[in-house]
């Protein structure tokens, strides 16, 4: 056995897609190691993560948790990620500190697709990690074929560290392929060691053969044994195997049952002896050459009730000790957890992960340091906004609170972003998917009282005019004293799309005095706020060619009066026409999707615009597309629904566009509809 880094507490983040029993195996892992004395299931909500209302209510995990414990003689710091990858942030956060990731898998070859993107994202952080295949006590399928189809999304050699001892269908125990030490399962209890089963001697040599091969491409000594036929000593497979996974050169897989809690004991002692200590978390965060005595990295913030706000980080060097000041806010409580379960705690040495009481002004992604001069150069951008609703409090006296708690939960969810939307007037929510926002919809009704209105936000159509027009107007009144006098000649002229608007006048001899013409330019734009069709005028030029006046009736009030009139009178003679707004996206999925794009983006009345391998994605293709506004919304849903869950997507918005036909004649009359 080779000696472990002695370093300090370490830490691990599962991940793994959605109900693959991360939970469930957080759980087993802290009643093998003697964390929890009863094990809580999913189903009675009691486990030691999701303690959270809206993760009960699901029975789902929708933030990650933290669980400090013993195993033997050292500690660990284990973070439970969401699955879903509606709530990827969270992951992508935690796995940005820890020493090593387990990424936990179904048992099924045609599941293997939904890993891709988590594994992408591992290897371009070169962050250490092993695949678990969970739920073996109910899998009818062969760990080779979910081995191989494992294999195809990953850009790592995969190295099968023990291979299953069957009974009929059924899997009854393990060989370790490094001991060659065989093991039989019990439910919830220890394994026994037994003899080699004659029945998988041949199929032993050779996935150990398969395994000193793929070690020996990143060795040559030992691939000169390997081929002089020499045995090599368990310590040098022991050397390579940890070496070779601290450097993310490949990725061991195991296998077992969170639910009857096997392979639990055999994963907790590998990564016992394998896992890195904390310098590789500074290194991939770029920290490195900017050594301070204490810095922590902050990878989560949470509002919990009365306790006030707490900061989740990973210490990195140094200890942090309470009451210490770490960018200028003092830390005010530190708290051990386990799940909701806080142990205040004095100390906070170098490799833990902590709960920081009250810092308020520290948002995640922050390094602390008593100087508070760092900064992780390698932290990364939050996730793109993907879909939207419009929201607003359901009641009026709550805006202004809705206001405080968003912002709250934009600083616990880096994904979330928020929208005043100047067209349309509304306040848009922006995240990763439909659920994503339910369940934060639900966490402002739980955590603030507050009940959410929420709708499918409106598209900022425009419009503009394909026909110039000139159109005279006069605005007159005779009402007792003052009368109100303003008379203007306009020319309305197209533009070029993406021109705007333009004002001119060819006033000579001052028919309108030089005082009045900014009211003439004021009640065009005036009137230019809703055009004929309802929305917004964009793209015409308008020119004050004439006019008269009246010495005495005369006023701005008059000729802003007598331009909207012209307006009003000569744009529906201008041929207006709908614009709307259209979107460059980036469609990003593994290839063999690329042709179903296609149909996906022609039903959106969108246009391909060419497609290209996605640089550094194994297997994955970038399609550019531009698509109306108006179909974006629910792209993201569609577009997992038909990539097995993880297509993607960035967008931008890109021009205006003439839009025509009955769908547009559907636009205007809606909007006339809503005006009445
Ligand atoms: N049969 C079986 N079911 C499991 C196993 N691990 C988890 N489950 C079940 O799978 C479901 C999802 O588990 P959970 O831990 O919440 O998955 P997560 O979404 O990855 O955290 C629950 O119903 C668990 O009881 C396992 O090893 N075997
Ligand atoms: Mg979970």
């Amino acid at each position: 056995m080779p000696t472990k880094d002695k370093s300090g507490p370490r830490c691990a983040a599962i991940v793994g897609p959605y109900l693959s029993g991360k939970t469930s195996l957080l759980e087993s892992i802290l009643f093998a190691a003697g964390a929890v004395n009863r094990k809580g299931t999913i189903k009675e909500g009691n486990t030691v993560s999701d303690s959270s209302p809206e993760a009960q209510k699901r029975q789902m995990s929708v933030e990650l948790s933290v669980a400090n414990f013993d195993y033997l003689d050292d500690q660990w710091a284990f973070i439970d990620c969401p699955g879903s990858i509606e709530l990827s942030q969270e992951a992508i956060n935690a796995l940005m500190v820890v020493d090593i990731a387990i990424v936990v898998c179904e048992p099924d070859a045609s599941k293997a697709l939904a890993v891709s993107p988590l594994l992408i994202f591992l290897e371009s952080n070169a962050i250490p990690h092993v695949i678990f295949i969970n739920k073996m006590d109910i899998t009818t399928s062969s760990v080779r074929e979910t081995l191989e189809a494992l294999q195809g999304v990953s850009g790592r050699p995969l190295v099968l560290r023990e291979i299953p001892i069957r009974d009929g269908e059924g899997i009854t125990g393990h060989v370790d392929l490094v001991s060659e030490r065989a093991f039989n399962w019990n439910a919830h209890k220890p394994s026994d060691l037994i003899q080699l089963p004659d029945t998988v001697t041949d199929r032993e040599q050779q996935a150990r053969t398969e395994m000193l091969e793929t070690i020996a491409d990143f060795d040559d000594d030992l691939l000169e044994q390997l081929l002089e036929d020499v045995t090599p000593s368990s310590d040098t497979v022991y050397d390579n195997l940890s070496n070779d996974l601290r450097q993310d050169l490949i990725v061991p897989v195991f296998f077992g049952s969170a639910e009857n809690d096997n392979g639990i004991v055999r994963l907790l002692k590998v990564l016992r002896h394998e896992t890195p200590g904390v310098d590789s978390v500074i290194e991939r965060l770029g920290l490195s050459s900017a050594a301070q005595p204490v810095t922590a990295q902050v990878f989560k913030s949470v509002y919990a009730g009365h306790t006030g706000k707490l900061t989740f980080a990973r210490v990195l060097s140094g200890d942090v000790s309470d009451g210490m000041a770490l960018n200028g806010t003092r830390v005010s409580g530190l708290y051990s957890n386990l799940g909701a379960k806080q142990n205040k705690i004095s100390k906070a040495p170098v490799g833990s992960v902590a709960a920081f009481g009250r810092m308020d002004e520290i948002m995640t992604g922050t390094v602390l340091s008593e100087a508070g001069t760092l900064t992780a150069e390698n932290w990364p951008e939050p996730l793109k906004p993907l879909f939207s609703m419009a929201i607003h409090a359901a009641e009026r006296a709550d805006e202004v609170k809705l206001s405080g708690a968003l912002h709250k939960l934009m600083e616990e969810d880096p994904s979330l972003s928020i929208e005043s939307n100047h067209d349309t007037g509304e306040m848009l929510l922006w995240g990763q998917g439909e659920m994503h926002l339910l369940i934060s919809l639900a966490r402002l009704k739980s955590a603030y009282n507050m009940e959410i209105s929420s709708h499918r936000p409106q598209v900022p159509y425009k419009e503009t005019i394909r026909k110039p027009v000139s159109q005279h107007a006069r605005h007159k009144k005779q009402s007792g004293g003052h009368g109100q006098f303003g008379d203007v000649h306009i020319d309305i002229k197209p533009m070029t799309r993406g021109a705007g608007f333009q004002f001119n006048d060819t006033i000579t001899g001052g028919v309108v005095p030089k005082n009045y013409i900014p009211a003439v330019e004021h009640g065009v734009k005036d009137y230019l706020k809703r055009g004929p069709l309802g929305f917004p005028v964009v793209d015409v030029s308008v020119t004050l060619t004439d006019g008269q006046f009246h010495a005495v009736d005369s006023s701005d009030m008059a000729f802003k009066a007598a331009a909207q009139m012209a307006m009003r009178e000569g744009m529906p003679s201008c041929n207006p026409v709908l614009l709307e707004p259209i979107c460059l996206v980036q469609i990003s999925v593994p290839n063999e999707f690329t042709s179903k794009i296609q149909r996906l983006v022609s039903g959106r009345r969108g246009q391909i615009l060419g497609f290209d391998a996605k640089t550094g994605w194994n297997n994955w293709d970038e399609v550019s597309v531009q698509l109306p506004q108006s179909e974006m919304h629910g792209l993201i849903i569609d577009l997992r629904s038909s990539t097995q869950g993880v297509g993607s997507f960035e967008w931008s918005y890109d021009h205006l566009q003439e839009f025509t036909g009955k769908p547009a004649d559907q636009v205007v009359a809606a909007k006339a509809d809503a005006a009445h």
